[in-house]
Parts: structure tokens; sequence; C-alpha cells
């Protein structure tokens, strides 16, 4: 398999594997790394949840609409899965814009409406975003715009969306580039350099001028928060890829910052895959995963298109 498409297909698996990975995790404190080591070593299904659920939505869409993004079927397949599993652990967010869509408004209306009228700054638009990153590949631009327009489906509020057009460009641009591993940082401080909503950037570039000193990271990625906005668990999934060397350390690293932890995972989940590729996730892992299979069916078909 070529480098740059094991690393894409390994960008949409890590987000999968990380969700379910730290979702045992979720919403507590401080996580010890012998409590995770265990989880890992652990023969016992990996499930993940609502994260990897709205990214296989989201896949399956891009899919059937050959890379094109259409926010109101995005929508409808986005509740359709809510309506299938709500017990999946979503944010109370979602399922609000669904039922206001049923009753008339557009997707982007509906969540533009929620929190008073400033729309979602949770991190669900950016934990979900990796198969775009399949799509747009090399092309920063188009990564940019779906992950925007996914984004705007449920979360309209500049942060939550600003959330998911890093973790797309991130994970495209590292799956692509030729550039060594040390020279990450730099990558993502360019992909910074993009975005406009603060505090989302501010915390960012912190997290960035901190590598690689994985102290001064966690240091940090603490400092900054480890909550459902977008701007803590983003840049605490950031922290966390600088301070592994490999997806299953990137993984742990994650889940040891605490609070957010299958999010923070699945979104550096996506950036480590997007750098160390599919084929760094341990087989015994996989064979762990819930719907592996499915996952890895849905990264070829958006691979081939
Ligand atoms: N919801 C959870 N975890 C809660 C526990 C689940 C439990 N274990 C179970 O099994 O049921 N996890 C999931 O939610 C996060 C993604 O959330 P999303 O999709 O962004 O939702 P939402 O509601 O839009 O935003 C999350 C919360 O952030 C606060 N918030 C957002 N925007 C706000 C604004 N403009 N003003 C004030 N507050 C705002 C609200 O509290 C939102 O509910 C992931 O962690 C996923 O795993
Ligand atoms: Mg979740
Ligand atoms: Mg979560």
């Amino acid at each position: 398999m070529r480098r740059t498409e094991d690393r894409l297909r390994g960008a949409l698996l890590g987000l999968a594997l990380g969700d379910a990975v730290g979702a045992p995790f979720e919403g507590w404190p401080r996580v010890g790394g012998a409590e995770v080591d265990a989880w890992l070593d652990d023969g016992a299904r990996l499930r993940w949840t609502d994260d990897t659920h709205m990214a296989l939505a989201l896949a399956q869409v891009l899919d059937a609409d050959d890379g094109a993004l259409d926010e109101e079927r995005l929508g409808d397949a986005f509740a359709a899965a809510f309506a299938e599993q709500p017990w999946r652990g979503y944010g109370a967010g979602p399922p609000q814009v669904f039922a206001l869509a049923r009753r008339g408004l557009t997707y982007r209306e509906a969540a533009a409406s929620l929190f008073g009228g400033s729309g979602s700054f949770g991190n669900g638009a950016a934990m979900r975003v990796a198969p775009v990153a399949l799509v747009a590949r090399s092309d920063l631009e188009r990564a940019a715009e779906l992950a925007a327009a996914q984004a705007r489906v449920t979360h309209t509020h500049p942060e939550g969306v600003e959330g998911a057009v890093f973790v797309a460009t991130a994970a495209a641009v590292l799956a692509t580039s030729d550039a060594p591993v040390d020279s990450m940082p730099q990558l993502l401080r360019t992909t910074t350099e993009r975005m406009s909503a603060d505090p989302l950037r501010r915390a960012l570039t912190e997290v960035l001028a901190a590598a690689p000193d994985v102290e001064r990271l966690t240091r940090v990625a603490r400092r900054v928060g480890t909550g459902v906005a977008a701007r803590e668990s983003v840049p605490a999934a950031v922290a966390a890829l600088l301070s592994g060397h490999d997806v299953v350390s990137t993984l742990r690293a994650a889940v040891v910052l605490g609070g957010d932890t299958d999010t923070i995972a699945a979104m550096a989940g996506t950036l480590a895959g997007a750098v160390h590729g599919a084929s760094d996730i341990p087989r015994r892992l996989l064979d762990r995963l819930e719907a592996a299979e499915q996952l890895e069916a849905l990264a070829s078909a958006l691979l081939e298109r």
C-alpha cells in the first residue's frame, strides 16, 4: 500500500481506536498510565461512542456523494444514526438540532439557534472529521471547506467550526507531507496560522511552542483544559500527538490527560494515524475494535474514489 494511503487510512482507524480506548475513562479528572496500559492489554471488545458513530455517517455520505457534501443529506444521516443508536453518548446539542430540523429548520439554522443563538463550541464537529482528510488529501482548501461544511450541520460557533477545520487540515497535511516526523510542529504551526478563532488559536500556538518537551506539553494541555469545548480538547489532542512516538503511545498520552478522554484520544488518533499510518496500529487492537472491517472498507472506498 502506498505510504500516503496508509496514513490516510490510519487517520480514520486512529479516530475509532482512540474513541474506543478513551471511552471508559471519559470524565475522570486524572487517569493513571497503568490503568490505560491494563485496558490496552485487556482482551475486551473496544467499543466506540458518538465520535465514531458520527464519523461513519460522514464517511458514508462523502462516499455516496462522490466526495461532495450536501449539508441536509449529512444532517439526515446524522439524525438517522442517532435515532438508531441514541445510547452512544451524544452531547446535548446534536439531538436538539435533529429535533429542530424535524420541525422544518435547515440543519444550519437549527445549529445556529443553539445556546442562546451562539451555536455550539463543543468538539463534536472536530471529533468526527477524519473522513474529510481521506477525500481532500493534499488539497488543504478543500479539506477546510468540507470540514467547515460538515461542522455547520451541528456546530456554528467559530470555535466549533475551526476546531474541525484544524483537525481536518492537520490530518491532511500530516498524511500527505514528505517532511520528517520532527517537523510536525512546524507543519501544524502553518495550519494554525490559517485560523482566526481565539482562544483556540492561542491555545494551539502555546501547545506547539512547548514541543518537543513532553512535561511542558502536558503542563500546557492541563492548563488549557481537557473539557468538551473545542478550545480545550483540540489543543490537548495536539499535545498528545507531540508527546507520542507511535499511534499507541499517542493514545496513551491522550487518555492520561483525563477529562474528555474518548474525544481527545479520537482526535489524537486521527492525527497520529495520519503521521504513523494504519500499518502502525497493532493487529491485536484492530481485532478488538468494534466494526473495524466496516471502517477499513469505508476507508478503502473513500481512497479508491
Ligand atoms: N456527551 C458526551 N459525554 C457526556 C457523557 C456521556 C455519557 N457517558 C453517556 O454515555 O451518555 N460526549 C460526547 O459529547 C462531546 C461532543 O459534544 P458536541 O457534539 O459538541 O455536543 P454539544 O452539546 O454541542 O457541546 C458540548 C457541550 O459544550 C457546552 N457548550 C457548547 N457550546 C456552548 C455555548 N455556546 N455556550 C455554552 N455552553 C456550550 C454545553 O455544555 C454542551 O452540551 C464529546 O465529548 C462526545 O464524546
Ligand atoms: Mg464520545
Ligand atoms: Mg467525548
